[in-house]
């Protein structure tokens, strides 16, 4: 049975690329293996974040992990700042990672060019608190989207390297990038991923968003002036991106798409792909809909998470503390 950990920033109303690069990739593991499955809070500061509106978005994404189908008795689902050891270990991930490898992280490089001359310490050490996150439950594999893969080469690094300095401590983990986890673009600048803080709100779909304001959002959708359904990354990233959406969900090949839509033009597409999208996410809402209406069932699944990843991380990070003499006793 391997160890499966991964984490999601409350950090805005998720996207479809969130959906389709992380969680429902989360389902397939639950069954099998031993899953830890974090709400990421303390990341979502690194940019800063409205309280009551963090507050919120922490209980609403708790409601959507479980909307999607997890299971709270067979994963472990929690709120990072409920588990002390996440920064602890943070702390002494930072202590072995270099400014230079950490600045060259693209995460970085773009949401502080959004900051000016104010970019939060915090959005430079993020990926040492990922490490952290992640080393702490010995996991071996981190189902992630493909926009994440540079962070967790870094979380290799970070590994490896206190095991040489220390001692074997941590399990080395692996990327999984589920299929059709590939980015997922934005639909109005479809060079640029689709991301959950996104303030045009034509550019992402949001999986809590109704029939309507898909459909509206897909046919403001940018693409090119061909009105050709053919796949070409490189100079038709509108369309491209479309139809890895469409390919994702239905898992047909690109070949395929192009020869069920071979002159019917970009219209009947994008028409296609809304009611492809409301009919996958009707079930998620209104899963959600009813969960979030039922506080107290959120609180001992998220309260009863804690404590069992808490019981866990304490043991690691107690490894550590020995292994680098940071204690007494
Ligand atoms: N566009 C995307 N395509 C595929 N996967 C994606 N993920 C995010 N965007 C896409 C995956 O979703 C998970 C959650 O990521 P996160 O919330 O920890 O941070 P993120 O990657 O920075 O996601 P966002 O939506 O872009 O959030 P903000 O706007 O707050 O920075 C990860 O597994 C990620 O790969």
């Amino acid at each position: 049975m391997a160890v499966i950990f991964s984490g999601i920033q409350p950090s805005g109303e998720l996207t479809l690329g969130n959906y389709l690069g992380a969680l429902r990739n989360f389902l397939e593991y639950q069954d099998t293996d031993e899953c830890y499955y974090c709400i990421v809070n303390q990341h979502a500061i690194t940019v800063p974040q409205d309280p009551k509106e963090l507050f919120q978005n922490t209980r609403n994404l708790a409601a959507l992990y479980l909307a999607v189908g997890l299971d709270p008795k067979k994963v472990t689902l929690f709120v990072q700042s409920e588990v002390p050891e996440h920064v602890k270990l943070g702390w002494i991930m930072q202590s072995i990672s270099y400014v230079g490898e950490l600045e060259r992280m693209t995460q970085y490089k773009d949401k502080a060019q959004k900051r000016g001359e104010s970019v939060p310490t915090a959005l430079l050490t993020y990926p040492p608190l990922m490490a952290a996150d992640i080393l702490l439950y010995g996991t071996n594999y981190v189902p992630v989207g493909n926009d994440q893969k540079q962070h967790m080469e870094l979380t290799r690094i970070l590994a490896e390297r206190f095991n040489r300095l220390f001692g074997e401590t941590f399990v080395v983990p692996d990327i999984k990038i589920g299929e059709g986890g590939a980015r997922v673009m934005s639909l109005q600048e479809p060079t640029k991923k689709m991301s959950k803080s996104d303030e045009n709100q034509n550019a992402t779909i949001r999986l809590l968003d109704a029939p309507d304001v898909i459909v509206k959002k897909l046919k403001r959708a940018q693409t090119d002036s061909d009105n050709c359904v053919r796949y070409d990354k490189e100079n038709k990233p509108g369309i491209s991106n479309l139809m890895g959406i469409y390919r994702a969900i239905t898992k047909d090949s690109y070949e395929k798409i192009e020869e069920m839509y071979s002159g019917k033009g970009y219209g009947a597409f994008k028409g296609d792909i809304a009611d492809l999208l409301v009919d996958t996410l009707k079930p998620i809402q209104d899963h959600y809909n009813e969960l979030i209406n039922s506080p107290e069932l959120l609180d001992s699944i998220l309260d009863e998470g804690a404590a069992k990843a808490h019981a866990k991380a304490s043991e690691m990070y107690r490894k550590v503390e020995l292994a680098m003499g940071l204690c007494r006793r």
